[in-house]
């Protein structure tokens, strides 16, 4: 006995990711329902072997739904998400809206799955931002051991996550640099994004720190410990999938760098890639499609009393998003909506 499960926003890249990855895993599926737009209605996506055709979300009534995945932008899912969960099925949500909500659970399953249990408030949980998704992953295993006081990050975040167009953007901005007269202007970004970094995600807050910089203090708080300090920087960077982010952690207590990386390696979710050799550590592109969260350049930092720094890498489509709600999915099944 399976799940009716909802996929919305089922033609956009986390929304694909989720389906390859409900098929992937054999998440254990009765009945399957793909939504987006209208202006998307009919459009087919992939499920395994089967084709799906994508249903109007706004016609769409979620009564007798176990669980709907939902990967649109906060707006529409200000709209239909309270829908989903009224008619008695539960939410998770890959937007910002609701992950600040003390009525609501922000859920990373190597982290805190037990925190799934707080979902009947509002019958609906929160998914992460992938930058804080991959970080809080490597993160609690070294808080359990010696107690992180503060980290200062930053981050190398691929253009998948600002959507499609952003990668159409990159791909056309770099041909165009070889061809006189086909220049392409930014459009999506407000800096040309081909060979170049910009040190800009999201919109910026009164104290100067950007959105998705505030998204990773507040949402590692919540995910793990409200009494971590973190600080950090975020930059978009001309990679396609996969952010990258470099990490610098003081600790209460001292842990040196084997302990730490024989801590990492035996952490649920963390592949440990590192040899102090050409190559033998993680880049971006090594992680597209994979399911761990990557960790390399484990090392001591020798300026303060306990501190580590470590390379952390992973698919922000798959650990940063669609992969962390389809494992909600999952543990919400095994914990609270128990079938069969
Ligand atoms: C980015 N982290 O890379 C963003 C994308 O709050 O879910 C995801 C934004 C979010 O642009």
């Amino acid at each position: 006995m399976g799940y009716k499960i909802v996929v919305v926003g089922a033609t956009g890249n986390v929304g694909h990711e989720m389906l390859n990855i409900l098929a992937e895993r054999e998440f254990p599926v009765e009945e399957i329902a793909v939504l987006a737009s209208r202006r998307s209605q009919g459009t087919e996506v992939s499920f395994g072997e089967r084709t799906l055709k994508c249903q109007d979300l706004e016609q769409f009534d979620f009564t007798g739904w176990d669980m709907a995945l939902f990967a649109i932008g906060s707006d529409a899912t200000k709209k239909f998400a309270p829908i989903a969960a009224k008619a008695g099925c539960v939410v998770i949500d890959n937007s910002s809206l609701y992950r600040y909500d003390p009525d609501v659970p922000l859920v990373v399953p190597e982290v805190n799955a037990e925190a799934v249990d707080g979902y009947t408030k509002k019958n609906i949980i929160a998914n992460p931002n992938c930058s804080t998704a991959q970080m809080v992953v490597a993160l609690k295993p070294l808080h359990d051991r010696a107690r992180i006081k503060r980290v200062v990050v930053s981050t190398y975040q691929s253009v998948s996550g600002s959507g499609k167009e952003a990668m159409d953007e990159l791909w056309n901005q770099t041909k165009g640099m070889f061809v006189p007269g086909q220049e392409v202007a930014p459009s999506v970004y407000p800096k040309q994004i081909a060979f170049n970094v910009i040190p800009h995600i999201d919109v910026f807050m009164d104290d100067g720190s950007t959105k998705e910089e505030w998204k990773m203090v507040a949402e590692t708080k919540k995910i793990m410990d409200p009494k971590i300090r973190l600080t950090a920087t975020c930059v978009r960077v001309p990679v396609f999938v996969g952010h990258s982010e470099a990490i610098n952690i003081e600790f209460e207590d001292f842990l040196d760098e084997d302990e730490a990386r024989d801590i990492l390696r035996e952490a649920p979710g963390i592949l440990v890639v590192d040899k102090r050799e050409d190559g033998g550590y993680i880049t971006p592109v090594d992680s597209v499609g994979e399911y761990a969260t990557y960790i390399s350049r484990i090392r001591p930092d020798s300026t303060i009393e306990n501190g580590l720094n470590i390379w952390c890498v992973s698919d922000n489509l798959r650990k940063g998003a669609a992969l962390n709600a389809v494992q909600i999915a999952e543990v919400l099944g095994q914990r609270c909506l128990k079938k069969g």
